[in-house]
């Protein structure tokens, strides 16, 4: 491939909700623009971009695909993301490093939660944005609603760069707005148009939309704007700068349209992300953090400056091999190369470097500033780390990941596979840091956390193709405590006289409750060394293995004052281990004497949900024994703050989903621990117990 200057570049990213037809408008992309020479289809499992045999089998795009191709002067990199939400972690990596953000929305559904998420998360990288509205060949589509509901919720901006004369079946026709002219497809897949005049019918509505156009362009740039007040008209060059120019500033977001099913209307989007579209060196400079003096710094979007490069992603399948997703930054990155990985602190030696398209790849010897390409994985590399000149080592911002929303514990079916999960488990979340696994030594189970079932279970399933692990899942444990509501004071002498050297140690303690959060306190209050000084913390150790697994059903023992008051020892026989066993013993007799309960981890939510779900969500939150503790309104949607038991929180996203139609989103966080009531508690421990005997059966 030829080389190209960062101004020819354009990253575009893929962004929707599911099923909308990103994937399919990506092959169509490529196939227009001759990389491919067959139109992929979802159906048949033929597309460039699900190239994945999960992808092809369930029909939906799971991992982001890295796509590109040559359209005229400019080389477009395109990366699909999947649209659905447990692959949420996918689309912020991608707007992290994309330019122009094509919204893709179905023409028959329109604007869906999926959209809104989409554009939100944009808004946020601030990202310039593009409407693609696809399916105008289906039967069903409503265009005129669906530009008017984009036009609502988007506001002025939106600016409509050409039209369908006949959406719906029959669909092949558009009036290009820039061209003045109408686009007739031909039959067939090849995308190619029959160029005539609008007809008379239609001219009027056209030559208002295109004054639309006009107006736009000039209102982004105050020199323009004085030209149109003078002429009322624009000049070619004078439109395009004025629209590149409020592309780039947001101020416009055009929307165009077409089947990405037909190939129709791929290449009129081809010409507006090349000569609208931004390019990588539109935004002026990239800030950056020196990573020897912690100050920000900023860099040129060159090949002249020295390197700076982003890993976004970490693609490894077995029949692609492991390769990192690297957006250039500045400089340019050289196969063999010797960098600094200044996220993690250390050098790195960079292998073969590659252009893809889906599993495609193409190796080329460097990779320039704006461009983005794969690398074969770096060892210690993980998505989200900077690659950087060893003189100037700076970091980039990092990717924002979102927070896990729901965790499943699962257990390896055979034990000697203990060791396999755990790494397999790493590798997983270096790739894909919108996953998260943790060993809770209290509990003893590994709990995988992520954005959804979905996303789970293609953890699951990669962890059985990669690591040759299979796993059972179960319901991750509840850390409950154990505490106690009175005191308690009792005696404890441990007496052992079995052949040779006996064991002796007498012990008498009281306990007292602590407040909610107090922990564990431990005195010795021994007049007169009736044990002696030595042996008192051998009471405290034997204490402390109860703390450990309490008397009631083997959880932590909480908020306990245990004071050590008398006792007995003998001259031979008292040692380190009889009052360590006499401790624990009297302790644990204490506890059971102290009234004692059970107490439950209580979460922090917040839920967000469209107004109109309040109702079910709410209702839903007081069966699980939540307490509302505010709402707040923010435009459409409510916020309802609630306390809610960790206990009835499995899969609670699950839920929210489906009351919600996906519009619902939650948060949580540890807040306090809670008696349990009664009902649940007796039950808690009779299920303890059960399994206590079945273990030592
Ligand atoms: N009629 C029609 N069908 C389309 C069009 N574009 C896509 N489809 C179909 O819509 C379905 C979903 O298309 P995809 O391209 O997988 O959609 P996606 O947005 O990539 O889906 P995810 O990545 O899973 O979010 C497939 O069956 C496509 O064949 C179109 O323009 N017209
Ligand atoms: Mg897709």
């Amino acid at each position: 491939m030829k080389d190209f200057s960062v101004d020819k570049i354009r990253n575009i990213g893929l962004i929707g909700h599911g099923g909308v037809g990103k994937t399919s408008l990506g092959d169509a992309l490529l196939f227009s623009m001759g990389e491919v020479n067959r139109l992929g289809k979802i159906d048949d499992g033929s597309t460039v971009s699900d190239y994945h045999p999960d992808e092809i089998e369930r029909k939906i795009s799971i991992v982001t695909a890295l796509l590109h191709g040559v359209w005229h002067d400019w080389k477009i990199n395109i990366l699909d993301t999947p649209g659905y939400f447990d692959f949420i972690g996918d689309m912020k990596c991608v707007l992290r490093v994309t330019d122009l953000a094509i919204v893709v929305v179905s023409g028959v559904e329109g604007i869906e939660v999926g959209t809104e998420q989409v554009v939100e998360f944009a808004d946020f990288y601030g990202i310039p944005r593009l409407f693609f509205v696809n399916r105008m060949d289906n039967e069903h589509v409503h265009y005129d609603q669906v530009i008017d509901s984009i036009q609502q919720r988007y506001g002025n901006g939106v600016v409509v760069f050409h039209f369908p004369v006949n959406p719906g079946e029959g669909f092949n026709k558009i009036v290009d707005l820039i061209s003045m002219k109408l686009l007739t497809f031909e039959s067939g897949d090849k995308g190619e148009v029959t160029v005539s005049d609008i007809p008379e019918e239609l001219l009027e509505k056209a030559k208002n939309m295109r004054n639309r156009i006009v107006e736009a362009a000039a209102e982004s740039d105050d020199q323009l704007l004085e030209n149109y007040f003078e002429t009322e008209s624009l000049s070619d060059e004078q439109l395009i700068m004025g629209l590149r120019k409020g592309i780039y500033q947001r101020t416009i977001i055009p929307v165009l349209c077409g089947s990405a099913a037909k190939n129709y209307g791929m290449k009129q989007l081809l010409d507006v992300i090349g000569n609208f579209g931004p390019s990588p060196s539109d935004f002026e400079q990239i800030e950056a953090i020196d990573s020897e003096k912690g100050e920000p710094v900023t860099r040129k979007v060159s090949d002249n400056e020295s390197l700076s490069c982003l890993v976004f992603k970490t693609i490894s399948e077995t029949h692609i091999g492991e390769l990192s997703l690297v957006r250039v930054y500045s400089g340019t990155l050289s196969s063999g190369a010797e960098v600094l990985n200044s996220s993690q602190k250390h050098g790195e030696r960079i292998g073969q470097i590659y252009l893809l398209n889906g599993k495609n790849r193409k190796e080329i010897g460097n990779l320039k500033a704006g461009d983005i390409g794969a690398l074969v994985k770096l060892k210690q590399t993980s998505t989200g780390d900077t690659l950087c000149d060893k003189r100037n080592p700076i970091v980039l911002d990092r990717i924002q990941f979102p927070e896990p929303v729901l965790s499943v514990a699962i257990r390896p079916k055979s034990r000697s596979d203990e060791e396999k999960i755990s790494d397999g488990l790493h590798i997983l979340h270096d790739e894909d840091p919108s996953f998260h696994a943790v060993m809770d030594p209290e509990l003893h189970q590994t709990i995988i956390s992520g954005q959804g079932e979905l996303h789970l279970s293609v953890i699951i399933k990669r962890l059985k193709d990669r690591f040759g692990v299979e796993v059972d899942e179960e319901r991750p444990k509840i850390p409950y405590r154990e505490t106690i509501t009175s005191n308690a004071d009792e005696k404890y002498r441990h007496k052992k006289q079995t052949g040779g050297a006996g064991q002796f140690a007498e012990v008498w303690m009281r306990i007292e409750p602590l407040n909610r959060g107090e922990g564990f306190q431990f005195d010795n209050a021994i007049k007169g060394g009736a044990i002696s000084a030595v042996y008192i913390p051998s009471v405290e150790k034997g204490v402390k293995q109860v703390l450990e697994s309490g008397p009631l059903a083997g959880y932590k023992v909480v908020d306990v004052k245990a004071i050590v008051y008398d006792g007995k020892e003998h001259p031979v026989d008292s040692k380190d281990i009889a009052f360590q066993v006499a401790g624990r013993e009297v302790f644990k007799q204490c506890v059971l004497n102290a009234r004692p309960i059970l107490l439950e981890p209580i979460y922090d939510l917040e839920v967000k949900v469209p107004e109109e779900c309040m109702g079910d969500v709410m209702g839903d939150l007081s069966g699980r024994r939540g307490k509302i503790m505010g709402m707040d309104a923010k435009g459409h949607f409510q916020i309802i703050k609630a306390k809610v038991p960790l206990a009835e929180l499995d899969r609670y996203a699950t839920t929210l989903r489906s009351l919600t139609s996906g519009r619902g989103l939650h948060s949580r966080s540890f807040s306090h621990y809670e008696p349990v009531p009664k009902e649940y508690e007796a039950k808690i421990i009779a299920e303890a117990k059960a399994k206590k005997e079945k273990e030592t059966a």
